[in-house]
């Protein structure tokens, strides 16, 4: 049993090492032998950077090298396209594609497209022991006319610190340029903790002036940090040039507004034409940052047939987005959106003599709560009417609506 056994692993045993014999030998042989630059060339020893697509430069390794390669112009200025990059012996060649624009030095100038001339493209490699060393030189003809680079003219991002907090100052950062030539626009901003927030993402823009809203949010309108963040402005076009702008821009007292109507009352719930109806309504700053308001104060009296934009030569118009009210409407009145809550207030505990700005606007700061009284005077030939209040943010929308719904008996 144990006899025969072995006679069958004897001749397998001896073939591995017959096989493994030759593997060394081939192995030894073979690195000895490859060159550690093999054959180098192009697509193309002329590119024209407008019509022709990218140049294909293939190179082989045949041991572990470092690779450089590089342009040079007619002056031996030299642009790097690979520097010192690691290469493993490979049977394939390795292929760099070259739409003939290089890397630069300028912080402004990403890429920049060579101009139209005479180059040597050079790949150059050397032993990763640094025993050894070649390199290969191919003639490049770069054709075509020279194609003007983009640029981002008169950058201007403004104002350089915002406050997201949704009350109408300085919420957002608009991000204004010119741009002297077609290009596609990548703009980014980029947090203390390294997170990137994209603004604008590959927007194809023409020759002329530019400008970008950029609400200090994540695209999806969560809540970024307050501190100093990093933008970038890039434009590229399609030859190679890239080109882009970075500055600072500060976020501070970040903040998501939040109220609450906590109580509404309207009376009384029978009146005669002509008569005046009271609502009650008392709200609540249950966020963490000051709620902006305006409009008529508490106490205001509206007709039937008035409007808050109408009233008083139209100073209660409502304004950018921001500003917080309450409001009262009726089932029956027949408007859109901003004919709704035709009846609105300013939300605030104190007298306009004491707003912030007397009688213009004020805040309810968190925690606060406001009591405010409405009246409107019936004029309205009906004989029941179902008022309801709302929480109103101008440009906004409603965050409470329909609330408090009342029904008035009209009598006339
Ligand atoms: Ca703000």
């Amino acid at each position: 049993m144990h006899d025969r056994v072995w006679r069958t692993v004897r001749p397998l045993t001896a073939m591995i090492g017959i096989v493994l014999f030759w593997f060394v030998i081939g192995g030894l042989s073979g690195c000895t032998a490859a060159p550690i630059l093999g054959e180098v060339s192009a697509t193309a020893e002329r590119y024209n950077p407008g019509r022709d697509t990218p140049l294909a430069i293939s190179y082989e390794i045949g041991r572990s090298a470092l690779v450089d390669i590089y342009i040079l112009d007619a002056n031996g200025q030299r642009y790097d396209l690979r520097r010192a990059q690691p290469r493993a012996a490979a049977n394939d060649p390795y292929i760099l594609r070259f739409d003939g624009s290089v890397p630069t030095d300028d912080p402004q100038v990403l890429r920049r497209l060579l101009p139209p001339g005479q180059y040597t493209l050079v790949v150059a490699a050397r032993a990763a022991d640094g025993n050894d060393s070649d390199e290969r030189r191919l003639p490049l003809s770069i054709e075509g006319d020279v194609i003007a680079p983009p640029e981002i003219e008169n950058l201007m991002v403004w104002p350089p610190v915002i406050s997201p907090n949704a009350d109408a100052i300085d919420d957002v950062a608009e991000f204004t340029y010119r741009l002297p030539v077609s290009a596609t626009v990548n703009i980014e901003v980029q947090a203390p903790n390294g997170e990137i927030i994209p603004v604008v993402t590959r927007e194809e823009e023409g020759p002329y002036e530019q400008r970008h809203v950029w609400n200090g949010k994540r695209p999806n309108g969560s809540l970024l940090e307050a501190g100093v963040y990093t933008y970038t402005v890039r434009a590229e076009d399609g030859f190679g040039n890239v080109v882009q702008r970075q500055g600072q821009i500060t976020l501070a007292d970040v903040g998501q507004p939040e109220a609450r109507i906590v109580y509404s009352m309207i009376a009384p719930q029978r009146v005669m034409l002509g008569e005046v109806i009271t609502v009650t309504i008392r709200v609540r700053n249950t966020g963490t940052v000051p709620i902006r308001t305006y409009g008529p104060p508490s106490g205001y009296e509206y007709t039937t047939d008035e409007v808050f934009s109408s009233v008083e030569d139209g100073i209660y118009a409502a304004q950018a987005g921001g500003f917080w009210r309450v409001g009262m409407d009726w089932d029956a009145n027949s408007g859109g959106g901003p004919k709704r809550y035709p009846y609105r207030w300013a939300i605030s505990p104190r007298p306009p003599e004491e707003w912030a700005k007397p009688f213009v606007e004020d805040f309810l700061y968190p925690g606060e709560e406001a009591e405010i009284i409405g009246r409107v005077r019936i004029l309205q030939r009906e004989t029941r009417m179902g008022f309801y209040v709302g929480l109103i943010q101008d440009g906004v929308g409603f965050f409470q609506d329909r609330t408090g719904r009342t029904i008035i008996d009209v009598g006339f």
